[in-house]
């Protein structure tokens, strides 16, 4: 790299790298803290995170695809910054060289961060402030850097000062600067200590700097996330829902089967599943938020949440689940959902008659599509802006998502949403389509044995075996068991207020000492059973039933 080769090469210094990396941190801090005072969910950080991924190579991304689903977003995360450290050394290496280069790297970066957050579905003019800041940071860090740049032992000083250029500047490190200003009483001794003899002068500045630069970024990252969220999260708790106009039918008394270890029919929202592509959970203000509808329509809409909100709500229990649930797995959840039809605001829009798919789109860029006809024929398709009688939690989409009742949550229950755009599934491919789900995604009939659990060893005699079973808008109309491939047994079906919930079933057992296998089956009201078949979740979900081994003993 060096221009020409030097006859003694002095030991690797780092400063071009350490300068990179220390700018590019403070501007994602300033960036950081910039978003959270202008209120736009637009930190550099996210944006050019977002970019990253979606620039990354295939494996990477194979990679990245399988740590959201396995919600290991902070290995993720970790990524993002190790590739983000390794341009930004680059660019510091180059600013060392040659100022002019350096910061056209920082232009670089700083494009790509306003295009990331501009082209957001809800950008305002304020999105590109955050990294318009953190840009200009970045580059005043990386002129200072370079005029305290310490000079190499004196025989080889031109090997970093060798442009010739008009911006070598370098001569300008005898000036004075502030940072020379703070030294403390103390800093002759630590100079022998850190500038030993064979250090450059001017080192332990350049270290200070930059070091300082990184701290402070340590201490702005989290810290403006926390304010903003803080800022969320008050808005959230001002927000106050309007009671519906078809309020939720009272839960029949006999909706649980009342056996202990058996899920609660509604789901807590603590206790609600999360899956979503987000790197940071997306903080939205309502006063920030708003719907647009539009493409294939005669009417295109907007709407305020505060114009939302005047319309006819409607409440009920809807249960939500994954395709990437495996059988007997968790990722479902039941709760009461409050929000406005879907079916209203499209029958105001007017869709052409050709727009099969309702893509939503999300404050983060997630896209979803759903069957236009799935949203306008009678079903409870909801925005909701309401969980379980508050408003929706932020990881579970505050201000607005979308609910379907029958379809998986990854073509049909866009979370922070900020767009539904009526177009044709020839000509438009979601996110998980584009990476091989199925674009027509209604939930399969399935059931789970919640007690026992599974490996676990009961008490030989009566063993009350329970569970739920799902089959969103067609319903459950029976629920089997059997032990060891023994006949299969009708459980008790507890009560529900709709087709569009999962249902509790019991089944009591007289267990005989000995190991022994059990099994579950679901019926829905078309009289389709569940089937036993195994599959994967990929592409449209899981199948196969539930089977767990105990112990009687
Ligand atoms: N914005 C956004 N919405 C999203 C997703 C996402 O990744 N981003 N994931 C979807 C998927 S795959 C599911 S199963 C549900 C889960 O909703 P929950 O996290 O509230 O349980 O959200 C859906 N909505
Ligand atoms: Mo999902």
């Amino acid at each position: 790299m060096a221009g020409r080769p030097a006859p003694e090469k002095p030991p690797k210094q780092w400063y071009g790298e350490l300068a990179g990396v220390a700018a590019t941190a403070l501007a994602l801090g300033v960036g950081e803290l910039v978003a959270a005072a202008t209120g736009g969910p637009s930190a550099p950080l996210v944006a050019v995170g977002g970019v990253a991924v979606d620039a990354a190579p295939t494996p990477v991304k194979e990679f990245a695809v399988a740590a959201f689903y396995t919600y290991d977003k902070l290995a993720l995360q970790a990524g993002i910054v190790l590739v983000l450290a390794v341009f930004a050394a680059f660019i510091g290496v180059l600013a060392m060289r040659r100022l002019r280069y350096g910061l056209a790297g920082v232009a670089v970066f700083a494009v790509i961060g306003v295009l990331a957050s501009a082209t957001r579905a809800s950008a305002t003019w304020a999105y590109p402030l955050p990294t318009v800041a953190g840009a200009l940071t970045a580059a005043g860090l990386l002129v200072l850097l370079r005029r305290i740049l310490p000079r190499r032992s004196s025989g080889s000083a031109q090997d970093q000062g060798n442009d010739t250029g008009a911006d070598s500047d370098v001569a300008a490190q005898e000036a004075p600067t502030p940072v020379q200003g703070a030294r403390s009483p103390s800093s002759d001794v630590g100079m022998s200590v850190v500038d030993g003899p064979r250090q450059p002068p001017g080192r332990r500045r350049f270290l200070a700097l930059a070091g300082g630069a990184i701290g402070a970024a340590v201490v702005a990252v989290p810290g403006g996330r926390r304010l903003w969220a803080q800022r969320v999260a008050a808005a959230r708790a001002a927000v106050v829902l309007p009671p519906p106009s078809s309020p939720a039918p009272p839960l029949p008394a006999k909706v649980s089967a009342r056996v202990p270890g058996l899920e609660p029919f509604v789901t807590r929202n603590a206790d609600f599943y999360r899956i979503d592509t987000a790197l940071t959970v997306p903080q939205m203000e309502p006063k920030d938020w708003q719907l647009k509808i539009h493409g294939r329509v005669k009417r295109p809409l907007t709407l305020t949440y505060e114009q939302l909100l005047t319309r006819p709500m409607v409440e009920r229990y809807i249960t939500l689940s994954c395709v990437s649930n495996e059988v007997g797995g968790e990722l479902v959840g039941n709760a009461r959902w409050l929000g406005v039809p879907i079916k209203d605001l499209l029958d105001e829009v007017e869709p052409d008659d050709g727009a099969d798919q309702v893509v939503s789109r999300s404050v983060d860029g997630y896209t979803a599509g759903t069957p236009t006809a799935a949203l306008r024929d009678g079903r409870d398709a909801l925005l909701a802006v309401g969980m379980n009688g508050e408003p929706l939690p932020v990881e579970h989409g505050f201000p607005v998502r979308m609910v379907v009742p029958g379809l998986y949550g990854y073509v049909s229950a866009t979370k922070w949403l900020t767009e539904l755009e009526l177009s044709r599934f020839s000509d438009f491919s979601a996110y998980w389509v584009r990476r091989d789900y199925a674009a027509l995604a209604p939930v399969k009939t399935q059931s789970r044995i919640d007690t026992p659990a599974a490996g676990k060893r009961v008490e030989p005699g009566l063993v009350m075996v329970a569970g739920v079973a799902w089959a969103q808008h067609r319903g459950v109309s029976a629920v089997e068991v059997r032990v060891d491939d023994g006949p299969w047994q009708p459980a008790q079906l507890a009560a529900v207020p709709s087709v569009d919930t999962w249902r509790q079933w019991s089944w009591p057992w007289q267990a005989a000492p000995g190991k022994h296998r059990l099994q579950v089956r679901a019926t829905d009201n078309t009289g389709q059973v569940q089937t036993g078949q195994v599959h994967k979740p990929l592409p449209d979900g899981a199948t196969g039933w539930h089977t767990i081994k105990v112990t009687v003993a």
